[in-house]
């Protein structure tokens, strides 16, 4: 395809999107999105061009800090609080900060962050605040046993929080098995069972796992495992979950087949049963969503790369409207229309 080709396809799209970015003067993708002091509080990670060539490792994602954003409602501005939290900072990371989330106890606000150690391996880390929007002071270790990427924390109705993460590839959860990393573990083999997110209830003080990493089991519509072969429907990165109507929704990104899927489940641990796709594939690479509800509706936070023109690290986060059947189904949302 010619470029002339790809940028009239790409202003098509532009054209049809159904969204606009929240912000436009930086780059920002991975929205985590909270209602905290009744105000929407995102967290994304913040996109730079730091001139690595794309590969399947991710090092061209080389994210140095984050940004948190204040919406007073679903309607109004994304107001950038500034910088949050800055990779110097923090004793043991040396690069690449990607998706984070943050959860809020007792007054207090915890920002979960994935970044690479000297020796190029992912951990998450805890930094706390007082204030949603930082700044954030980190630990001075990474979250004991963490690894990989993508952290969600779920707050469950009984006031326990989750930690769900992981992601595979440049996340490198393919190198674990059992909690243990090996250079020599790959994605499984096509008919054996996909790799799923881990979760583990945290501390009372947010700032460990209070259990060992339990791995998360994603069912398919008899009951099996979904496989590794699986492209459309396995689990690749970016876990959230919320819960509606009393079940537990764990959302994902398929990666390299450019899904958010979802699966619904009885308690935080799972096994979940596959249940569909809530967005399609967007411009760019990546997929990587939230869940947020605010006076009764319910919006999903993504994010595409029609704003740099395409390109792959450089995303934009947007906001739409989700929405339920009858039965609970989410709906399945066409970035860019039908
Ligand atoms: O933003 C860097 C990585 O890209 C995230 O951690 C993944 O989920 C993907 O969106």
């Amino acid at each position: 395809m010619s470029d002339e080709t790809v940028e009239t396809d790409l202003q098509a799209l532009a054209a049809r999107a159904i969204s606009k970015p929240l912000v436009t003067h930086v780059y920002t993708a991975d929205p985590s999105a909270h209602v905290f002091d009744g105000a929407i509080y995102i967290y994304p990670s913040h996109d730079i061009d730091g001139g690595v060539p794309f590969n399947d490792n991710g090092d061209h994602f080389c994210m140095e800090d984050y940004h948190v954003f204040r919406m007073a409602s679903p309607d109004s501005d994304a107001v950038d609080c500034g910088v949050a939290l800055h990779v110097k900072d923090v004793p043991w990371a040396e690069r690449q900060m990607w998706a984070p989330d943050a959860a809020c106890k007792g007054g207090r606000y915890y920002l979960y962050f994935p970044a690479k150690r000297a020796n190029g391996i992912f951990q998450i880390g805890t930094a706390v605040a007082d204030r949603p929007e930082g700044p954030f002071t980190p630990e001075p270790e990474a979250i004991r046993g963490s690894y990989s990427i993508d952290p969600a924390v779920h707050q469950d109705d009984d006031d326990a929080y989750y930690m769900y993460f992981g992601g595979i590839w440049g996340g490198q959860l393919q190198k674990y098995r059992k909690n243990t990393y090996a250079e020599t573990h790959e994605e499984p083999l096509a008919d054996q069972p996909a790799l799923g997110p881990r979760v583990a209830k945290l501390s009372e003080d947010m700032k460990q796992f209070a259990e060992t990493p339990r791995e998360v089991v994603i069912l398919d519509e008899h009951g099996r495992p979904l496989l590794a072969s699986d492209h459309d429907r396995r689990y690749f990165e970016g876990p959230w979950m919320h819960k509606y109507q009393g079940k537990y929704y764990l959302s994902y990104s398929t990666g390299d087949t450019h899904f958010l899927c979802y699966a619904t489940g009885d308690n935080p641990y799972g096994p979940f049963t596959y249940q569909g796709k809530i967005m399609t594939e967007v411009v760019g690479w990546t997929t990587h969503h939230s869940i947020c509800a605010f006076a009764g509706k319910w919006y999903l936070f993504y994010h595409d790369s029609i704003l740099s023109g395409g390109v792959t690290h450089l995303r934009s986060m947007k906001m739409t409207e989700l929405h339920y059947d009858e039965h609970g189904k989410i709906l399945t949302i066409a970035p860019y229309g039908k």
